[in-house]
C-alpha cells in the first residue's frame, strides 16, 4: 500500500534555490503540506541520519547537514514516495537523470540538493522530526 504523503528537505547547498526547488515540486504534481526554513546541529543531523552511522561519510554528511539552513517539507501526492524519489533523480548528480531536481541543483554526491523519503514508513517518521501535527495543513 502507498499513502500519499512523503518528506523533503532542501540541503544547504541548495538553499539559494529555494523558490526554484519548490516551483519543481508544485508543478510536478505535490502539494506542500508542512514547510519551514530551520537549521540542524550536529546531534540532530545525527539523529537524523543514524541509518546511516555506520556508512564512511557519516561524519562528513552530519557536519555538512548542519553547516547551514535546510527548508523541510512534508509533501502530498497520489504515490508521493516513489513519484518525488523519481522527481530528484539518483543521489549521485553525475547519475541523475536530465530534468530532475539534483541534476540542475546538486553539487556532489553529498552536497546533492535535496532528500527524499525512501518509504512510506520514513516519511513519516521523518516528517515527525521536524513537525507537530498541528503544522500540518
Ligand atoms: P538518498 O538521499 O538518495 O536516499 P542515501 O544513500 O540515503 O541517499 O544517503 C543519504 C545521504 O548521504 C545522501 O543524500 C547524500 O547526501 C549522502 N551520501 C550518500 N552516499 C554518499 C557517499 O558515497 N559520499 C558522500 N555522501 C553520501
Ligand atoms: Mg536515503
Amino acid at each position: 500500500m502507498t499513502t500519499n504523503k512523503t518528506f523533503t528537505m532542501i540541503k544547504p547547498d541548495a538553499i539559494g534555490n529555494i523558490g526554484a526547488i519548490t516551483k519543481m515540486i508544485e508543478e510536478a504534481g505535490f502539494r506542500v503540506v508542512a514547510m519551514k526554513k530551520t537549521r540542524l546541529t550536529p546531534a540532530q543531523a545525527g539523529q537524523f541520519y543514524a541509518v546511516h552511522s555506520e556508512r564512511p561519510f557519516y561524519n562528513d554528511l552530519c557536519a555538512y547537514m548542519s553547516s547551514g539552513p535546510i527548508v523541510p517539507m512534508i509533501l502530498e501526492k497520489e504515490n508521493a514516495v516513489l513519484d518525488f524519489r523519481t522527481l530528484i533523480g539518483a543521489t549521485n548528480p553525475a547519475n541523475a537523470a536530465d530534468g530532475t531536481i539534483r541534476k540542475i541543483f546538486a553539487k556532489s554526491i553529498e552536497a546533492n540538493a535535496v532528500h527524499g523519503s525512501d518509504s512510506d514508513e520514513n516519511a513519516g517518521i521523518e516528517g515527525s522530526f521536524f513537525f507537530s501535527q498541528l503544522e500540518q495543513f
